[in-house]
């Protein structure tokens, strides 16, 4: 049990204590040193708090703790065996369906279109897709606000469509997993409009209704991540409805088995036709505190969001889960990644050691900003702390956890553009990155348009911006922050989401997707080219580059320098991070050079060259020596 007795390091020693902090210190751009120093470390909590100010009241450490000590288990090892598995050879890649490829002219992404890109994307090496919601929905928040569970939205096909996508990606020995979203429906699915309909149905307990006594202050302080409060008002009803997403976004009541029971039927129906797994859209957020009490304010200002703590890591989250995976993904040996937003390395483990059955991976976000900043803020990506990020994952996260490298999905930005805006350098960090993705250990998963080197758009205008998110955003800053409308474009330009759903450029000069100059995205060619050869090599050395160890050789400002070493032998990747110019003094005299990336000259070789001693700007080369020399 922590207390506010208790030491800094007793707190930073357990699981949920442990990411809290380190989530903290990233909010307000601090390094870890600040609690790993000793001196430190000694302080009992309540001097700290008191240190602290108003930025970090007691009443903020009372709600931590009460979630640290919530988790039982701090002791997790997450040191069992290593085992072999197809989704950790796999190279993913993420499809948005929307955005795609359009069959038909109708300027709208479908099955159709995916149909008729596979033979690219078996070509380009990737071996399983996950398609964003292809649900019938009323798209208020482009699918994810999902109508019904067991059917096609027809601008994207018909279940027959569906079927033969399955059956055309099995048969070229690939996979394909759904999106499963099932933290909330949409106000048009049938449950909720029973439930909103009559009080006496039995779906009224399938959601969080709270009586509306006609007073203007909602049931409890939470906000929504698209803005405004999470409460909406059904005057006819006279109830408020929760939803942490947008308004047409329902939060279902996990704490009622019928909701649980309904979901995991429906993911075996999914499973019985043969999908091989799901990607679990906000699945952390499923356990509420019961009762819904207020959030702590001083944490939703840190965070951006109220009451956040009282469902990212809800009391039944594990067991709901553990659930799901019994019923549903064991019976079919089928593959899970939770979404998982706010989670740290730590409570990952607890998620995703394998002894826990519970998810087989999770995509945890905190890699996508530096610290102390955020997604709708204009700044430099530095990958200094990538490369510092990433070596802790590699070194701490367990042989029983496994975990998943990504830089870009359909809600953020594209990352080369967030490293560095000038377009002269996009290729050398498309090229850089994915030069990472492939030779770190995890799972890969692309995002449509990665292999292209697509780049983040010039939208000029919030007319050209359709994402709810960013909409209630600008009206919420315009509105209610005293913002002018330029300032509050900039802020929209910085974040948007839109900037990775625009139609991908298959060619830009035809097809239904005719952009206005401004929004032309260009294919870098030399990248997509690079992706087949990584993604190659890791498939060929996949003893060492999947299952292989890792270690640092070298780590400085603008410098990483890694080892991966296994049966096929081992390969050293020596990165660049920075646009300065970096001496290299690198030269592994017993390993070949494979790759190097000098500034628009891609070498793929096999043998000896002479390479200079200076790495050219996101400059990425990699060596080997097989098991065998
Ligand atoms: O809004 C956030 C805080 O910045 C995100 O972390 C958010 O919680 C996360 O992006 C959730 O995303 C997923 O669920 C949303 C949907 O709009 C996204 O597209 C989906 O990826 C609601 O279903
Ligand atoms: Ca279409």
């Amino acid at each position: 049990m922590i207390t506010l007795d208790s030491t800094v390091a007793e707190l930073y020693a357990t699981a949920v204590g442990h990411d809290a902090v380190k989530k903290i210190l990233l909010q307000l751009g601090l390094s870890e040193k600040a609690v790993t120093n000793p001196l430190i470390g000694r302080r009992r909590l309540r001097t700290l708090f008191k240190l602290a100010g108003k930025r970090i009241p007691a009443s903020m450490g009372d709600a931590i703790l009460s979630l640290v000590n919530a988790e039982q288990v701090n002791d997790l090892k997450a040191d069992g065996e290593q085992k072999k598995a197809w989704w950790k050879e796999a190279v993913f890649y993420q499809i948005y369906p929307r955005s795609f490829c359009d069959s038909n002219g109708d300027g709208i992404g479908d099955l159709r279109g995916i149909i008729g890109r596979l033979d690219y994307l078996k070509e380009l090496g990737v071996d399983a897709l996950w398609l964003s919601p292809v649900y019938d929905s009323p798209n208020d928040d482009n699918g994810y606000d999902i109508r019904d569970y067991r059917k096609i939205l027809p601008e994207f096909g018909t279940m027959e469509d569906f079927d033969e996508l399955l059956d055309k990606v099995h048969k070229k020995g690939m996979r394909l997993i759904m999106d499963l979203v099932v933290n909330h429906t949409s106000d048009e699915h049938p449950w909720f409009q029973e439930a909103i309909a009559d009080p006496a149905s039995k779906y009224r307990d399938y959601y969080f209704f709270r009586p509306d006594d006609g007073g203007d202050t909602p049931p409890n302080n939470w906000t929504s991540f698209f803005s405004g409060s999470a409460w909406r008002r059904f005057p006819d009803a006279h109830v408020w409805g929760l939803h942490l997403f947008s308004t047409k976004q329902m939060d279902l009541n996990w704490d009622n088995p019928a909701v649980r029971s309904d979901v995991a039927d429906m993911v075996n129906w999914w499973l019985d036709k043969g999908v091989d797994g799901f990607r679990m859209d906000v699945i952390n957020y499923i356990s509420k505190e019961a009762g819904l009490p207020d959030g702590n304010e001083a944490i939703g200002s840190m965070m951006g969001y109220t009451g956040v703590e009282k469902y990212y890591y809800g009391p039944n989250l594990h067991a709901y889960l553990h659930e799901l995976h019994e019923r549903a993904f064991a019976r079919h040996g089928a593959f899970s990644v939770g979404e998982t937003p706010g989670i740290g390395m730590r409570m990952a483990q607890l998620l995703t050691a394998q002894e826990r059955e519970e998810l087989d991976m999770v995509f945890s976000f905190d890699q996508l900003e530096t610290p102390g900043h955020t997604r709708f803020e204009d700044y430099r990506y530095d990958l200094n702390y990538y490369r510092d990020y990433i070596t802790d994952w590699m070194e701490h996260y367990g042989t029983s956890c496994w975990m998943s490298l990504f830089y870009n999905n359909h809600d953020n930005p594209r990352m080369i553009s967030k490293v560095d805006p000038d377009p002269a350098h996009h290729q050398a960090i498309a090229i850089l990155l994915a030069a990472m993705q492939f030779t770190l250990k995890g799972t890969p998963f692309v995002f449509q348009g990665d292999e292209m080197g697509l780049a983040n758009a010039s939208f000029q205008s919030i007319d050209e911006i359709s994402d709810v998110e960013s909409k209630n955003l600008y009206a919420e800053l315009t509105q209610e922050k005293g913002m002018s409308p330029e300032q509050a474009f900039a802020v929209i330009l910085a974040g948007t989401r839109e900037h990775a759903r625009l139609p991908l450029p298959w060619n830009s000069k035809s097809g239904s997707w005719d952009p206005p100059e401004h929004l032309r995205q260009k294919v870098l060619e030399d990248v997509t080219k690079t992706y087949r050869w990584l993604i190659g090599l890791r498939r060929k050395y996949r003893n060492t580059l999947v299952y292989g160890d890792f270690a640092v050789l070298r780590r400085k400002k603008g410098v990483f320098v890694y080892r991966r070493s296994g049966e096929d032998g081992t390969i050293i990747v020596e990165c660049s991070l920075t646009e300065g110019q970096q001496r290299s003094g690198f030269r592994p005299d017993d390993h070949r050079l494979l790759f190097a990336s000098a500034d628009r000259r891609l070498y793929f070789g096999e043998g000896h060259v002479g390479m200079s001693t200076a790495l050219d700007p996101y400059e990425v080369r990699i060596w080997m020596k097989n098991a065998a020399e």
